[in-house]
């Protein structure tokens, strides 16, 4: 299973959600898998995607979050798995794509083991491992959430290069998706930014 091959499957599986990715394969493998959703795609802000995504569950309690975190953002977000087991937003499924590298910035290995569903078992969070897209549909569903699922990949092929994302952009749109209703958060996007900004 590759990256792209993995977001399609939490994407299936969770059709109404709100995806929130970290920067690299994370955000590269959600565009292309969603023809570019209405995603909140962070682009540079490395070891931040968990923190943001469990804001975005507590503050929109009615919709399901999935965060799609690379393994080395996760490592350097580590402490957000402990706010994560303190917050226990229901709504939260948090999908950390394991492949052993830090692979954009040169292919380095992470040189230390994630051990991620080991630290959720520790943490006493529900946690599975899940290496088909059979395992991550089955998962998905029947683990309670929040849930911590480790994918692990053994297929690094890269989704792709990602187009520029420009942050306005795909905070507009991510605001419009989190707002509307729950059918509608992965259905064809609005084209661009609303006539007059946000103004929060
Ligand atoms: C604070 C910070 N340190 C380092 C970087 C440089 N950097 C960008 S992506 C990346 C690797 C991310 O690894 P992972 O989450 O596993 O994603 P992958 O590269 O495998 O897609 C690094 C080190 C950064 N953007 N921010």
């Amino acid at each position: 299973m590759d990256p792209t091959q993995a977001v399609r499957a939490l994407l299936r599986v969770t059709p109404d959600a709100l995806f929130v990715s970290s920067l690299g394969t994370a955000t590269s493998a959600l565009r292309a898998a969603s023809d570019d959703g209405p995603h909140l795609y962070l682009s540079g802000s490395m070891g931040s995607a968990l923190a943001v995504a469990i804001g975005i569950a507590e503050k929109r309690p009615e919709r399901r979050v999935v965060a799609i975190l690379g393994d080395g953002e996760t490592l350097m977000g580590a402490g957000s798995l402990w706010s994560l087991a303190g917050i226990r937003p229901p709504n939260l499924l948090v999908a950390i794509l394991a492949d052993g590298y830090y692979s954009i910035t040169g292919g380095q290995r992470l040189g230390v083991p994630g051990v991620f569903t080991g630290v959720a078992d520790a943490l006493g969070l529900a946690g599975g491992v899940a290496q088909t897209e059979a395992e991550i549909a089955d998962k998905a569903v029947t683990l309670a959430w929040p849930v911590l699922l480790e994918i692990r990949l053994d297929d690094r092929s890269w989704p792709g290069p990602s187009p520029f994302v420009d942050p306005a952009v795909v905070r507009w749109r991510f605001e419009a998706a989190a707002s509307a209703g729950v059918s509608s958060t992965n259905a064809p996007r609005p084209s661009g930014p609303p006539a007059k900004g946000p103004s929060d």
